[in-house]
């Protein structure tokens, strides 16, 4: 502990934060972010007070208007549901920043920021023990345990483990806006696949019947994939459950989240997605590979720490100087450091 300030000891910040206390929250959810045995046993006491909380990802390419949307979402919750408290959680993989301020002003969230039930979290890479996808699956639970009813994730939609994050909801929005080019930038980005819900936001712009057709378009060529995306190692593919009569298929719904339209609309065909997951095989299968995902995520962790501790950090640093230097390969390596002593 090379620290000089002594660190709170995690189950005093896990009670203060499960009685409502903010600051607690808020350096629970620092502690739980970082990862590691420590906070593995804050989040096993939680765990049953978990599984509570509607989660909801917004997911999209840069500038479709994800975060404007999510600030709509919770206010929109707010005001028809006040008894229900709202966390955010906004993941930024390039932001240097942590901890909610940058969010705060970059978005119009600030209708949001005196309101006590509702919790803003941005997370970056920074400091996160085996992932961001970890640390933020970590995060929501935090906030589902300390009675956050309704958590919304916003990552940008790029790369594996922003699509690994987003399918840890519950539902999934896929965010399109028109203007950006001829294409569907969620095509671009492969991100189609786990839509739920499609929404064109930018509806106020030129160009939303094409982007709306576009998709339909693409909606009618590929769904059947859907489903089958999971790329772990303890859960196969599975095969679709449901026949292509009844399975799902996402519905598009028109947004100006920058005046607050089309949030009710888009909130129905949420509920209608929920409404589905309760009702079909879809919903069980979803939450066992979500179940797969989790075990999965913490016996990486979990191996890779033993790993480290047992053959220590000098060797696996002089593993990595020599895959550089090719005088070793990476295969080889790894047999070796697994093979130690
Ligand atoms: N015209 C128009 N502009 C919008 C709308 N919604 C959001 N914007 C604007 O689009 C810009 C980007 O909005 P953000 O909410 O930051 O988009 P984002 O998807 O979160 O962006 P990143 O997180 O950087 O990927 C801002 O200038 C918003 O004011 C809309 O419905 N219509
Ligand atoms: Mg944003």
């Amino acid at each position: 502990m090379g620290n000089s300030r002594r660190l709170e000891p995690i189950n005093d910040l896990v009670e203060r934060a499960l009685n409502g206390d903010r600051r607690s929250l808020s350096r629970l959810i620092s502690r739980v972010e970082n990862g590691g045995p420590d906070s593995w046993g804050a989040l096993s006491t939680i765990y049953p007070r978990t599984g509570r909380a509607r989660i909801i990802g917004v997911t999209g390419a840069p500038g479709t208007g994800k975060s404007t949307l999510v600030g709509e979402i919770a206010k929109f919750s707010r005001k028809n549901q006040p008894d229900q408290k709202v966390g955010i959680v906004a993941v930024d993989p390039t932001s240097p920043f942590s901890g909610g301020a940058v969010l705060g002003d970059r978005i119009r969230m600030r209708d949001l920021s005196g309101d006590e039930g509702v919790f803003i979290r941005s997370m970056a890479t920074r400091g996160s023990l085996g992932g961001l996808a970890r640390a933020t699956t970590d995060v929501v639970k935090v906030l589902d345990a300390c009675g956050y009813d309704l958590i919304l994730i916003e990552t940008v939609g790029a790369g594996q483990s922003e699509i690994d994050i987003a399918r840890t909801a519950d539902t999934v929005i896929v965010v399109e806006a028109p203007g950006l080019g001829d294409e569907v930038q969620a095509i671009k980005a492969g991100i189609l696949e786990i839509a739920d819900v499609l929404c064109v936001n930018k509806a106020d712009r030129d160009g939303v019947q094409s982007t709306i057709n576009a998709l339909h378009a693409m909606l009618d060529l590929g769904t059947a994939a859907k489903g089958t995306l999971h790329h772990g190692v303890l859960m196969a593919a599975s095969a679709p459950s449901a026949t292509s009569a009844e399975r799902w298929r996402p519905p598009i719904v028109k947004t100006i989240a920058a005046e607050g339209k089309g949030i009710d609309e888009l909130m129905a065909a949420v509920e209608q997605h929920q409404a589905y997951l309760t009702a079909h095989p879809d919903g069980q299968q979803r939450a066992r590979l979500r179940a797969a995902i989790e075990l999965e995520t913490v016996l990486r962790e979990a191996l890779l720490n033993r790993l480290l501790a047992s053959v220590g950090a000098g060797r696996v640093d002089r593993a990595i100087e020599q895959i550089a230097a090719r005088t070793i390969d990476p295969y080889t390596a790894a047999e070796q450091l697994l093979r130690w002593p």
